[in-house]
C-alpha cells in the first residue's frame, strides 16, 4: 500500500482510523486533509481585514526590504529564549484573537474543535506552564516571495530540547495548517511535501555527511505533496521530515497553523504556535 493522505471529514477519518493521531505517528498515513473545513469567503475577508489593520503587509516594501515571513501571533521558536516576553507576547495574541474574527467564523476555534473531534477522550487546550501562563494559541503565517521551509522536522522535545517548557514533556508532536490563500505558483512551490521519515537518532547519524534532501533522493524516501485550496485544513505528524518550497510570484501563501503535543497516557493535548 502506498503512503496516501486521507481526505475525509471527521466522521470519515474516524471510521478509517479510530485513533487518528496515533495513525499519523505510526506513519500509517501522511496526513488527514479536511476540504472546506473553513468558509473560503471568510478566508478572503480575513486577509482583507489583516491588510486594513496593517497586520499584513509586503515585507519587501518595509524597513530594509528583505524577505521575511509575516506572522500574526506568537512564534514559540522565535520567543522561547525570553520566557517573560514569550508569555507576554502570547497574552497579547490571545487578546488580539478575541475580537480579530468578529463577524466571521473563528478559524482558531474551528481548528481546536476539529482536533478535539479527532482525539476522542482527550482535552484540547492552549499549552500552559504549571503557573498557568499560556503559549500563543495559533499563528497566521504569510510567506511572500522566496520564503518557505527547507526540509526539517518539528519537535520541542527532540529538536529544540526546550525541557524547561511543558510542551517538551509529551511523546509526540503534530501540526495542523489551514490554507487561507495560495501563492501564485501553488503546485510548483508554496505547497508542503511530507516525507515518510521521522527523525530518529539513527537517522541523524546517517545525515552526518549529507543533507536530508540528498539522503531522501538516494533512499528514494516516500513523499507526498499536499495540495490545498483556501479553507482546506491538514493535520500531519511534524516529527516526519517535511518542507515547503519557497514561494515565487507576487501573491503570498497565507496559512493559520498550530503545533500540538500528545502522549497516549495523558488526557491533555497542548496546542501552541
Ligand atoms: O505551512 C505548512 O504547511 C507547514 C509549516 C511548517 O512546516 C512549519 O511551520 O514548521
Ligand atoms: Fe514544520
Amino acid at each position: 500500500m502506498t503512503w496516501t493522505p486521507i481526505e475525509a471529514d471527521v466522521d470519515g477519518i474516524l471510521a478509517r482510523h479510530p485513533n487518528p493521531l496515533m495513525a499519523l505517528a505510526r506513519g500509517e498515513t501522511p496526513a488527514f486533509v479536511l476540504r472546506g473545513a473553513y468558509d473560503a469567503s471568510h478566508c478572503e475577508a480575513l486577509m482583507e481585514r489583516f491588510r486594513q489593520r496593517e497586520l499584513l503587509y509586503d515585507p519587501r516594501q518595509k524597513d530594509d526590504g528583505k524577505p521575511k515571513r509575516v506572522d500574526i501571533g506568537t512564534s514559540f521558536g522565535s520567543h522561547r529564549a525570553d520566557r517573560d516576553k514569550f508569555h507576554e507576547h502570547s497574552a497579547q495574541t490571545i487578546e488580539l484573537f478575541a475580537t480579530l474574527f468578529d463577524g466571521y467564523a473563528d478559524p482558531v476555534k474551528m481548528i481546536y474543535d476539529t482536533l478535539a473531534a479527532l482525539a476522542p477522550n482527550k482535552k484540547v487546550m492552549t499549552a500552559r506552564e504549571k503557573d498557568g501562563r499560556k503559549y500563543g494559541p495559533a499563528i497566521f503565517r504569510i510567506y511572500h516571495e522566496d520564503l518557505g521551509h527547507g526540509p526539517h522536522y518539528d519537535s520541542v522535545r527532540k529538536r529544540s530540547k526546550s525541557f524547561d517548557y511543558e510542551v517538551a514533556h509529551f511523546d509526540h508532536q503534530f501540526a495542523a495548517v489551514l490554507c487561507l490563500q495560495n501563492s501564485e505558483d501553488a503546485g510548483r512551490s508554496g505547497e508542503p511535501t511530507l516525507y515518510n521519515c521521522p527523525w530518529t537518532p539513527q537517522l541523524q547519524e546517517s545525515l552526518t555527511d549529507t543533507t536530508f534532501a540528498d539522503y531522501a533522493q538516494v533512499h528514494d524516501t516516500e513523499r507526498v505533496q499536499i495540495h490545498l485550496d483556501p479553507g482546506d485544513l491538514y493535520f500531519f505528524f511534524s516529527e516526519n521530515y517535511h518542507e515547503v518550497p519557497a514561494v515565487s510570484g507576487d501573491r503570498p501563501r497565507a496559512v493559520l497553523a498550530i503545533f500540538f503535543a500528545m502522549s497516549e497516557d495523558r488526557e491533555e493535548i497542548y496546542v501552541w504556535s
